[in-house]
């Protein structure tokens, strides 16, 4: 059976070396290189989660590599902006292939209307600064240097302009990788996947444009980490996508600044992991460790459909922080691999039903326009991801465990009442609708004030109740009124 695929593997490797690849195309520059006899090709470096096709190359060529930095304002979180710094207008910066033995002419442009100078360091390169001294590039600016891609293997670039720190945490990091002169096998599928931690002055989806925080990046605590430059970009739509039966590649970064990823797939074994994108092997593997300024390469086969979600296992990242995605396969149930239906609810929260609610209430309340129809269906998301695993999805409870929130006399007597449980929690004796509870509710002062609104609005008006909003200056009021628990967020 496995030489019957490495035959056909070995066949269709060889097929295709005879073909031109689609994504990489002759170019008449023939600015100074190595060797001029080389054909010289223009890469065309592509936006994650795409990975540009394998160069099918069997010699060396020279590569022209053109990456373009933008400072762009783009959602982080949704109705979060922050101000990135790229290498070509997201994060992480755009794939770059080439092919072991390659001569690689990179030029960095700076464009115009950037405030900053940038520069790269490529860990691809051998030589002083992998770049950086040769790259510094002021705006408006072009530079470039020309490497030998001396060994294969996937390599972290990124901005090395003072202060490092700073342009690594927004956002200025990708990825290059360098083919063996023996390639891997083909696959169905290549995913480009970069992690990197991000620390904004607002807490966690506290909404707007968020600025930079020096304070909280030197002390190593994120507000955010993420996936490719933002909580939503493989959520939903988004998600990577496979068939039972396909192969699947991942190409996994971590621009960092500060953590080290425990990168995992729930539901997933990773059958062939080339760790710390070295040469060597490692199979079955259930979470990889990926450095800050590191990269590994994971393959695995999709057997059963369903939704995977990518994390970083260290768990409040993933839940808390954004560190999340998802894989979505589809194809024939396999019931002898696994009998159950999806459990997507249980890891996924209020990712499970990807809405642009909670932008719209954002961008409607930044605009003095919000409705308490936004509250509503900001807060029905909220709700799925915070209070359902306990109120449940229909806030009826659990008899003796949770009480509910539908049809509550004692959720709707009092709005400020409940909007202190919500920050503080509750423990003791409480008889809610004539049913008799005594338990403890954690607190949730971790959600910013509007998620709090948001949320409220939509259980006081929601399974029979109906009631006012409850607006965000409220939750502020009760906030700075009733001192927070012990443990509890402030
Ligand atoms: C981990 C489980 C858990 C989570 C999560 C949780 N609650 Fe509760 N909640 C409880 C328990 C248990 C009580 C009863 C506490 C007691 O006995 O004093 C309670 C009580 C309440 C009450 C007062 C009683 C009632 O039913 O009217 C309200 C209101 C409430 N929760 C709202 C929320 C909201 C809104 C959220 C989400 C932001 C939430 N809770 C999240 C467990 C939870
Ligand atoms: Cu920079």
């Amino acid at each position: 059976m496995r030489s019957h695929t490495l035959v056909i593997a070995v066949v269709l490797a060889l097929a295709s070396a005879c073909r031109e690849s689609g994504k990489i195309s002759p170019s008449p520059s023939s600015s100074a290189g190595n060797e001029q006899s080389l054909e010289v090709l223009k890469a065309e470096p592509t936006h994650a989660p795409e990975v540009p096709p394998p160069t099918r190359r069997s010699h060396a060529a020279k590569v022209v590599v053109e990456l373009e930095v933008r400072e762009v304002v783009r959602e982080i979180a949704d109705g979060v902006k922050y101000t990135f710094w790229t290498f070509g207008g997201q994060v992480p910066g755009r794939f770059i292939r080439v092919r072991e033995g390659d001569t690689v002419e990179l030029h960095l442009q700076n464009h115009p209307e950037n405030k900053m100078p940038h520069n790269i360091d490529l860990h691809a390169v051998t030589g002083p600064g992998g770049g950086a001294t040769s790259t510094f590039t002021a705006p408006g600016h072009q530079t470039q240097f020309t490497f030998t891609a001396l060994r294969s293997g996937l390599y972290v670039y990124h901005c090395a302009t003072a202060p490092v720190g700073m342009h690594v945490g927004n956002g200025m990091y990708g990825l290059i990788y360098v083919e063996p002169k023996d390639p891997l096998p083909p696959v169905d599928h290549e995913y480009y996947v970069m992690q990197g931690d991000f620390y904004t002055v607002g807490k966690y989806r506290e909404k707007g444009l968020q600025p930079f925080d020096m304070q909280k990046a030197i002390e190593e605590n994120p507000t955010y980490v993420v996936f490719n430059g933002s909580e939503g970009s493989l959520i939903g739509d988004n998600a990577l996508k496979a068939k039972v039966g396909e192969r699947v590649r991942l190409f996994v970064g971590n621009g960092g600044p500060n953590l080290t990823s425990s990168f995992h797939l729930i539901g997933e074994i990773f059958d062939r992991v080339y760790s710390e994108a070295g040469t060597k092997v490692n199979e079955n593997v259930q979470t990889t460790v990926i450095p800050s300024g590191g990269a590994a390469i994971v393959e695995f086969t999709a057997q059963v459909p369903g939704t995977y979600i990518l994390v970083d296992h260290a768990l409040f990242r993933a839940f808390n922080k954004g560190a999340l995605g998802m894989l979505k396969v589809s194809g024939p149930e396999s019931k002898d691999l696994y009998s159950g239906r999806e459990i997507d609810a249980v890891y996924l929260g209020d990712k499970a039903t990807p809405s642009t609610a909670l932008g719209t209430a954002a961008e409607n309340e930044a605009h003095g326009t919000l409705t308490k129809e936004d509250q509503i269906a900001a807060g029905r998301q909220l709700f799925l991801g915070t209070c359902s695993p306990c109120h449940q999805t229909e806030g009826q409870g659990v008899p003796n465990a949770f009480p509910p929130l539908a049809g509550s006399d004692f959720l709707m007597a009092d709005k400020l009442r409940a909007t202190g449980i919500v920050l503080n929690g509750r423990t003791g004796p409480v008889t809610v609708s004539g049913e008799d509870f005594n338990s403890v509710m954690p607190p949730q002062s971790q959600l910013p004030d509007d998620d709090i609104a948001n949320i409220l609005t939509f259980v006081r008006n929601s399974w029979g109740n109906s009631g006012d909003a409850v607006s965000r200056d409220e939750v502020t009021e009760v906030r700075k009124k009733t001192p927070r628990t012990p443990g509890a967020a402030l």
